[in-house]
């Protein structure tokens, strides 16, 4: 998993309060190095504004920012890659639109979705919620580690992220039962002044 690392931080404005420049600077301050910028709710010229002051920042320290449903805007910052969803444009489009060398990120939901998704031209999957999560709106039902155990046994060495209510607490589970890479969204930004070293706490994670 070149490309990959084991801990994926997701900004997010309404949990932390901060914009997602603030956000990418306070998270490779605690050593990220691959962020994704998820915006739901901001016109896309505030968005774009953001997500440019973000992809500056990044560069600067070899952090790479994945843009979160958003070709246009992925494009229109030269941003690493993007992530896209079920009902995001299919992967095959973003791949002839953003070129070879995005990465791409695709999630899924269940263990069907999971191994359809291979044959896609994607970087990575994702599979969530793991577990409970308020972050996200309607979220899909939760996945669980078992599901987790079927995939990866399924996928070989695709790289598989895990998301969805992730935390200390339950983090080494998550591994264990085959993620390569955990995505965290609130346990890591929901509180601004600390965003930092919770990083780095996440990043002592041993495997
Ligand atoms: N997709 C599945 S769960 C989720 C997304 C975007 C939200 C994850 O947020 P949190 O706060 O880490 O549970
Ligand atoms: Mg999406």
């Amino acid at each position: 998993m070149e490309f990959l690392p084991r801990i994926y931080p997701i900004t997010d404005t309404f949990i932390s309060g901060l914009s997602h420049a603030e956000q990418v600077r306070l998270l490779i301050e605690g050593g990220a190095s691959f962020i994704q910028i998820r915006e739901k709710k901001a016109s896309s010229r505030k968005f774009y504004l953001d997500a440019r002051e973000a992809v500056t920042i990044a560069r600067q320290k070899g952090a790479k920012i994945i843009i979160n449903d958003r070709i246009d805007i992925a494009l229109a910052v030269n941003a690493d890659g993007v992530h896209l969803g079920q009902e995001d444009i299919p992967p095959r489009y973003a791949r002839k639109i953003l070129g070879d060398h995005a990465i791409i990120g695709y999630s899924t939901h269940n263990f069907r979705q999971a191994v359809e998704a291979l044959k896609m031209p994607i970087n990575y999957i994702s599979i969530g919620p793991i577990f409970p999560t308020k972050t996200k709106e309607n979220p899909d039902p939760v996945v669980g580690l078992e599901e987790i155990k079927l995939i990866k046994q399924a996928i070989g060495d695709f790289p598989l992220v895990a998301i969805g209510g992730i935390n200390l607490e339950n983090i080494k589970s998550v591994f264990e039962a085959g993620a390569d890479c955990v995505a965290v969204v609130s346990a890591i930004v929901s509180e601004p002044n600390k965003i930092t070293e919770k990083m780095m706490m996440f990043n002592k994670i041993q495997k």
